[in-house]
């Protein structure tokens, strides 16, 4: 039995409505005979938002390696959350290139489309390019960069950001943030079973793996190269849309207490990566609706064989 939420996937939705669709998907799931949708709350932002999580799995009871996807660690970053509730759906529901089913037999995913619910809601009704979160430290202005925040290499003293007005705020000390925080427990909770962590961001079309911190890189680091590379070729052939694969100080810039670093470094993920979407500049982070259905299709394409080529490894 098939079901479907009726949610509109290339439009930009607000946190409201974004809740609504992950409680629909989570009983239409529950009206099928062969997928399981189980919805939890990691942690409550600064202003009192769910902080959600959504695990779609086989509902045979059996574990598999698990697959953690974030979205919307940037407020202005609306492509990010609109491009993991499209992949929920399709997982869900399946899909038009058939990769539902096997994913499904291959691994346990968990996604958090929202990260930073306060940040999020600002950008909609204040401010379009706000990028952190609005935790109020009694400093002198508003929010963190939550993808500062993170426990590995976190603000070292030769690059210290303690300026709470600049965009790249690291907070007060490392995971001092709800949202840093409450993804931190839930993957030190499942960290055994975790094969891989894919953030997604925008914009600069690149799959990027660590280090972010330095251009050093990780002994392993073929073996992420050659699976991300495998990524962008699949997101490459529908629109011939260019995406760059490489290490991250290298392809972007450096920086540090990064998601990604954390995930690698210390709670020991192998295929780590931060994955900047559409576009590479002419609209930036004011990506326009009808783009969100090309970048969402061939990002669920390049999802689709970079997880199936881990499988196979
Ligand atoms: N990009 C990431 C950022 O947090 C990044 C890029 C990730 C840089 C990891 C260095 C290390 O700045 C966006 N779009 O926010
Ligand atoms: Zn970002």
């Amino acid at each position: 039995k098939k079901k479907d939420t009726g949610f509109n996937y290339f439009a930009y939705h607000r946190f409201s409505a974004i809740k609504k669709y992950l409680a629909d998907v989570v009983t239409a799931a529950n009206s099928m005979n062969n997928v399981s949708a189980q919805l939890t709350t990691i942690g409550y932002s600064f202003e009192f938002r769910e902080i959600q999580m959504i695990k779609v799995s086989r509902n045979d009871g059996l574990s598999r390696p698990a697959i953690v996807i974030d979205g919307g660690i940037h407020a202005r970053e609306w492509i990010s959350p609109a491009t993991v509730l499209y992949f929920i759906g399709q997982l869900v529901s399946g899909d038009e290139f058939d990769y539902s089913s096997k994913l499904l037999d291959k691994f346990d995913w968990y996604f958090i489309p929202l990260l930073n619910p306060d940040g999020y809601e600002y950008s909609h009704t204040t401010d379009r390019l706000w990028r952190k979160n609005r935790v109020n430290h009694g400093e002198k202005c508003i929010g963190v960069d939550i993808n500062r925040n993170f426990g590995y290499m976190w603000n070292p003293v030769n690059n210290r950001s303690t300026n709470s007005c600049s965009d790249v705020y690291a907070g007060p000390f490392a995971f001092s943030e709800e949202e840093s925080f409450a993804l931190k427990m839930f993957i030190l909770n499942n960290k055994d079973n975790i094969t891989a962590y894919l953030t997604y961001h925008s914009y600069g079309q690149m799959w990027l793996y660590p280090w972010g911190y330095t251009s050093a890189l990780p002994t392993d680091w073929q073996e992420l190269d050659s699976a991300a590379t495998v990524g962008t070729e699949a997101l490459e052939s529908l629109y011939g849309t260019p995406y760059l694969a490489g290490p991250t100080v290298q392809n972007f810039y450096s920086a540090t207490g990064v998601s990604e670093d954390w995930a690698k470094g210390v709670a020991n993920i192998k295929y780590s990566y931060t994955i900047e979407l559409r576009d590479t500049g002419s609209f930036g982070f004011l990506l326009p609706q009808d783009e969100i259905e090309p970048n969402c299709r061939e990002s669920w394409k390049a999802l689709g064989e970079f997880a199936l080529a881990l499988a196979a490894r």
